[in-house]
Order: C-alpha cells, then structure tokens, then sequence
C-alpha cells in the first residue's frame, strides 16, 4: 500500500487525489486538469501548503476554526479521550461523560431556556433533526398539519437532503430531487442586491413581512417553523437592515410557530457573542449549531432545544438519531475548546480589540474602486465589487466571473479570501492579532488592485443592463 504523507512530491499527491477522491462542490473533472492545492499543516491563522506557501487564512477553514490551528489543548483532549473511551452510543439507555459534560455546557452558554442539546455530527445531520423534531412536536401537541417549514432563498443549511432543501440555493435544488415536500422559501434581506430605491430599513421590514404573507397564505395551523441564519454565511455574509429581526421576531411571537436560528456560522464567538442570536436579538425555539463548537478540529454538530420544545419530545420515543450523535472523542474536544474561548477570553478579544480593528480597515476598503459596500458584523465580512457604485450595479459578465478573478490574485498573494458570486468574503479565526488583520487588508487590497487591472485588460468592467 502507498503510504501517504505530506513528503510526496506535490505533482503526485495531486495525481492520486485526482485519481481516487471525489471533491464536494466542485467540478472534479476540471479541478483533475488543474490540481487541488494540498494544504499540509497550520499554525494560529497560517495555513502552509506542500509548496512551502504561507498562507494567511481568512476563512478560518470552511468558517470553523475559531481558536486557530496548532492548538496543543485539543490534541491532548482528543488522545486523552480516545485512550479512556474512543467510542460508546447513548442511544441504549446508555451515556458517557464528554456528551453529558457538553450538554450541560451548552445549557448553560445558550441564551433563554435552550437547555436540551440533541447531537448530531455535522451542520447538515442537526437540520435534518431540526425538520424531523419540529414535525413530531407539532403531532405530539395534536396539530399534525404542522409541517411547513418556512425559509429564505439563498439561505444555507446544509446539503442533505433534508436540509439542502431548508437552505435556499438554486445549485442545490437543482439536483437530486429537492427540496422535499412542504418547505417553503421566502427572500432573502438582500438589500444590496435586491433592495431598488427602498431604503435599507424599509426594505428590511419589507422582506421580513414575506414570512407573514406567507404564514397567512398557507394558514397558521399549516406552519411549523421559520428557519434563518441570524446572518447569512455562505450566501454572501448578508447582513440584514436592523429592522429585520425585530420584524420577524414579532411576527414569530404572533403567530404558533417555532423559530429556529441557525448559528452553524454565528456561533462561538463569531459575532462578538457566544451566538448570533443575542447580537441580532432573536429568540430562537432552536438553535442549530456545529463548526465553531470544536473549532473544526472533530466533526461534531447538534440541535439546542428549549424546555418546551424538549418536554414535549420527551412524552413519545423519538426515532432519530446518528452513531455518533455525541461522539465522545468530538464532545471531548468540543469542551475543551469551548474551555479556550472562556479562558482565553475570546470573546472579550473579538469584541475589543480584533472586531474593532478589522471593521475600521474592512470598511476603509469602500475607497477602492471596484467596492461597492463593506459589511461586517464582529468577524465575519463581505465586500461588494460593482463596476457603479452609485447604481449598485451587477457587473454584465456572468455573476461570479468577477469575483473569481479577484479570490484567484487573493489565492496569489496568500490569502485565502471567498468569494460568492461577485461578493468577496471573510470569517477569520477569532484569535487573529491586528498586526495579521493589517496583513490580511494589505493582501486583500493588492488582490483587489490586481484584480481591478485584469478587469481592465479583459474589458470586463461593464454594469449589466
Ligand atoms: N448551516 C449553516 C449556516 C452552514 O453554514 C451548515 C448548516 C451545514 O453544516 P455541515 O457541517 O453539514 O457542512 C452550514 C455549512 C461555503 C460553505 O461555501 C459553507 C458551509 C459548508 C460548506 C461550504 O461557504 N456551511
């Protein structure tokens, strides 16, 4: 057998990757002709690749790795763990210390009467639990016809079955059959985008009165649950007019239904907060959570649950549930990283000293001319390139055309900044220092120059009509 490690030549590490591993997302095909770039280790926000590039991380992984890499607590939690109990369920009458320890952890964080966790192992597994629980509430409390889910276009949930059929994303719907019967999708508060000549307040109240339309057209006794992220993440950190919230808020208070906040994104830290939820101000029935909750070092996710809701669930056996729903070794490392961010004051960081500086420079990037708008909500951003800043104009090329030239001169000047069709985004580890958020601007802004000048050479630099 081949042994792999990082000390193969990188032409065949990516020959076999090419060969023998399907990549999510992508089009593998073209991705085999191109080469995957093998990132081989980490240290704080610097990934390093088997080139020996350093590349300065500014998506924190996939939005996950809040504490930053190379942190020795987690490994040590994790061996300590696998040593004394790699592995037990808790579905047979059975528990163990590191899923106990972590619930009661999280009952204690989450904000409210959010008291019940549900494991799952990922973002996806906890939404499909959401849809299945909500649903067998709604039957417990005798309304069987309880089953729409309401969520928003260009929402993302996950991409199960499940829950790519919560999230909003055409691309996802596209294959596969989805979405499944009775979720509904209302729009998204996209004001940049979407907004016309309405101020940003009014189309906020606007957007959030869609749930209210849509609660009254299906009929109150059909409804279930509205689903959001507290800020939207992989669809572009989509960050709602202040009157939004409070408007869905009142409209979820008025009428019989959940709400579930999704803090996949939002949570542990992100936006200044341990959840979205209490920078936005929502009251959620159910959070969804996963990434931030381990820092992405364990593949661990789960739903957090308030006493009514868990009180009602716990009348009846309820037939769900993953191997690994709290698998001892993630729970392990999920407490102990939730441990660093109390100890270390992670939060107090954030909102001191990394959210402060990062918006001052993130928004100082509006002068450059391919910029749009700057939003950024503790430390996740995003920009908006546009050819007219003016009109907020879409730029006449097909819709991400732009935004990819710029993340590849990003990838080029290393730094790993998203893009989502012509937004440009970032979510970087918590822990991150001025002094790296100063590289970060610098690298973003050369990569924006370069990127400006390409736009230029290609004639690419039209407004679509
Ligand atoms: N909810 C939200 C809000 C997410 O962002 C999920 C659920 C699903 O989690 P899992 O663990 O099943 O992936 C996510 C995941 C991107 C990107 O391109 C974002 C996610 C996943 C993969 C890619 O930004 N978010």
């Amino acid at each position: 057998m081949t042994a792999i490690t990082n000390h193969l030549p990188t032409a065949e590490l990516q020959a076999l990757d090419a060969a023998h591993h399907m990549h999510p997302f992508t089009t593998n095909s073209a991705l085999a002709k191109k080469g995957a770039r093998v990132i081989t280790r980490a240290s704080g926000v610097t990934l390093t690749d088997s080139e020996g590039h350093e590349i300065l991380d500014g998506m924190a992984g996939l939005w996950c790795v809040n504490v930053g890499y190379g942190r020795e607590e987690l490994a040590e939690a994790a061996a300590r763990q696998i040593r004394e109990l790699p592995f037990y369920n808790t579905f047979f009458q059975t528990t163990h210390v590191p899923a106990i320890a972590l619930a009661a952890k999280l009952a204690e964080l989450a904000p409210g009467d959010l008291n019940n966790v549900f494991f799952a192992g990922s973002g996806s597994e906890a939404n499909d639990t959401n849809i299945r629980m909500v649903r067998h509430y709604w039957a417990l409390k005798g309304k069987p016809t309880k089953t729409i889910f309401i969520s928003r276009k260009n929402a993302y949930h996950g991409s199960s079955m499940g829950s790519g059929s919560l999230g909003g994303m055409a691309g996802i719907h596209a294959q596969g059959g989805l979405p499944i019967p009775d979720i509904h999708h209302i729009n998204q508060p996209h004001w940049w985008s979407e907004g016309g000549d309405m101020s940003p307040e009014d189309f906020g109240l606007a957007r959030a009165q869609e749930l209210e339309q849509a609660i009254l057209e299906f009929g109150e006794d059909r409804v279930a649950a509205f689903i959001a992220e507290p800020i939207q993440g992989a669809g572009g950190v989509i960050v709602p007019p202040s009157t939004y919230w409070p408007e869905i808020q009142r409209i979820c208070d008025k009428y019989e239904i959940l709400l579930i906040a999704d803090e996949v994104i939002c949570g542990f830290g992100r936006t200044g907060n341990w959840f979205g939820s209490e920078t936005l101000g929502i009251r959620p029935d159910i959070m969804t959570i996963a990434k931030g909750l381990s820092s992405g070092y364990a593949p661990i996710g789960g739903s957090i649950v308030s006493d009514e809701v868990a009180s009602v669930i716990a009348q009846d056996e309820f037939n769900h549930g993953y191997t690994y729903s709290g698998h001892p070794v993630a729970a392990a490392v999920a407490l102990e990283n939730l441990r660093i961010i109390e100890e270390e004051n992670i939060l107090g960081h954030v909102r001191d000293v990394a959210a402060p500086y990062l918006k001052e420079k993130w928004e100082s990037l509006t002068d450059h001319p391919l910029v749009g708008e700057a939003k950024i909500v503790g430390m996740m951003g995003s920009i908006a390139l546009t050819p007219n800043k003016a009109t907020r104009a879409a730029f006449a090329s097909e819709e991400g055309t732009v935004g990819y030239i710029c993340r590849e001169r990003c990838f080029a000047n290393n730094l790993v900044m998203r893009h989502v069709g012509d937004r440009m985004i970032i979510s970087p580890p918590l822990v991150i220092t001025p002094e790296q958020i100063d590289t970060l601007i610098e690298r973003a802004r050369k990569s924006l120059d370069e990127c400006y000048a390409a736009l230029k050479e290609q004639d690419l630099l039209h407004a679509a009509s």
